[in-house]
């Protein structure tokens, strides 16, 4: 097992596993920015070293001075979070030549699920459906002209070097992909360093389902069920909940044998999540894979009883997987994501936590770095907590969340609480009937309230 564990992250997510690593035994380095010196996660830390000035390119993205507080403190491992270099395969190859313990997935891995053409091309491999579109990136809008008229429009161009919504264009028309096609690679050069585009058959209005898996270093690949993360804004997730309204045990299954046949195929460890696209008419589509422990772990944690972070630790230091694939769900889990937000403008409101009560009671669970006095700084996202419920239903967990966010009180900033208890209240929400376009539709309905009124 590791002697000592790195954590390359700050925030809750930091605490999240100081807490694992605190149950397994295993003493703690946290790492801090100047921005972070009153930071819980330095507190709580066994050792705490300060890499850097508050910009990440400095500190929590600074690969140099991250060895280096390990050599310093004797750490043998690290954890890198979600988040900054979670998914950079060239941070786990660093590590690996420094002789340090890497809690996460192969590097090679990592580098061929961040290429999302990649990543798409290798699930049609391993036979798990994708959409309609391209095999390798396209090299010519008369390239994509062809294909779009193969699958018709409506078509998607998407970033291969993007992910999670950055560098996509969706294209109705012919006309539209003359224009679109040189931009979008142009852009994608300009963001990514990379102008690789590749194309898919657009679906109008799907789910977005994700599986939790996880993969030891004996060969065994399990999943613990799936997570709706339909509910986002700008491909910012504002609330994800477990099991999917819309999956019956034996679409459960179908999705978890895809997601697992295809971290067989490459070889996966460690904790990863499978996105797919669920269309109305119960077709799932493959869309990226993330390589990374997610902040919406704990729904999965909840309905499962299984501690993610605790696994990814033991399964990194060689252990086996020591839980069951395709578990039934236990009850229901839902998470609302609290970031200090204007809840109608989404503008940031950093600053100082002048009242910070948290709710709790039974099925309620909170993971935050906050407390009264906390000062959040400007520099990193704009996550405060993540305020989970637990219920024996759906219906449960909803009235269990809907009086904790009642019960929740921070003064200071503005957040999103305000938000989460209008949607929780909206009856499409409680309905279960969501979809990608849930936020667009709610808006609607929400300014439609507000003439009415
Ligand atoms: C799609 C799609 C529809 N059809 N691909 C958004 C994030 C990135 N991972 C891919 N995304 C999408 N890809 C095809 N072929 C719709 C989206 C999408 C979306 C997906 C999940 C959650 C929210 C979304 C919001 C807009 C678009």
């Amino acid at each position: 097992m590791f002697r000592k564990i790195l954590i390359a992250n700050r925030g809750e997510i930091a605490l999240r596993i100081i807490q694992a690593c605190r149950e397994l035994g295993i003493p703690t380095v946290g790492v801090y920015s100047t921005a972070d010196r009153d930071s819980l996660h330095a507190t709580y830390a066994d050792d705490d070293v300060c890499i850097g000035p508050p910009a990440a390119a400095q500190s929590y993205l600074n690969i140099t001075s991250l060895v280096s507080a390990a050599e310093i403190t004797g750490a043998d491992a690290v954890h890198p979070g979600y988040g900054f270099l979670a998914e950079n395969a060239y941070f786990a190859e660093v590590l690996a030549d420094c002789g340090l313990g890497w809690i996460g997935p192969p590097p090679e891995v990592i580098r061929l699920m961040g290429d999302k053409a990649k990543a798409r091309q290798t699930a049609a491999e391993a036979g798990v459906p994708v959409l309609p579109g391209s095999g390798d990136p396209l090299s010519s809008v008369e390239e994509a002209q062809g294909l779009a008229s193969e699958v018709g429009f409506p078509v998607i161009l998407k970033a291969a070097a993007g992910g999670g919504g950055r560098g996509m264009r969706i294209v109705r028309s012919a006309a539209e992909l003359e224009k679109s096609f040189d931009t979008a690679a142009h852009e994608a050069e300009k963001a990514f360093g990379d102008g690789s585009v590749y194309l898919e058959k657009y679906l109008e209005e799907p789910r977005h389902i994700e599986f939790q898996v996880f993969g030891d270093r004996h060969g065994n690949v399990i999943h613990l069920g799936e997570r709706e993360c339909s509910i986002q804004r700008r491909h910012q997730k504002l609330i994800e909940e477990s099991p999917s309204p819309a999956l019956t045990p034996e679409l459960r299954s179908r999705m978890g044998e895809a997601a697992v046949r295809l971290c067989t195929h490459v070889g996966y460890q460690n904790a990863g999540t499978v996105e797919f696209l669920l269309d109305r008419d119960g077709s799932f589509y493959f869309m990226e894979m993330n390589t990374r422990i997610q902040v919406e772990h704990p729904v999965t944690e909840m309905v499962t009883g299984v501690d993610l972070v605790k696994l990814q630790i033991l399964v990194a230091a060689g252990e086996r997987l020591n839980v069951r694939s395709g578990l039934a769900p236990r009850g229901h889990a839902i998470e609302c994501r609290i970031n200090a937000e204007d809840p109608v403008t989404f503008a940031p409101s950093p600053g100082r936590l002048t009242t910070f009560h948290v709710p709790g009671g039974p099925g309620v669970r909170v993971d935050t770095h906050g407390y009264e006095d906390y000062v959040i700084p400007p520099h990193y996202d704009s996550l405060v907590a993540k305020l989970i419920t637990h219920g024996s239903d759906r219906a449960e967990a909803i009235a269990r969340m809907r009086r904790a966010l009642d019960f929740f009180v921070v003064e200071g900033i503005k957040t999103t609480i305000p938000l989460h208890r209008e949607i929780l209240d909206d009856p499409v929400f409680r309905s279960g009937r969501l979809s990608t376009r849930f936020m667009e539709g709610f808006q609607a309905r929400r300014e439609r309230a507000e003439e009415g009124a």
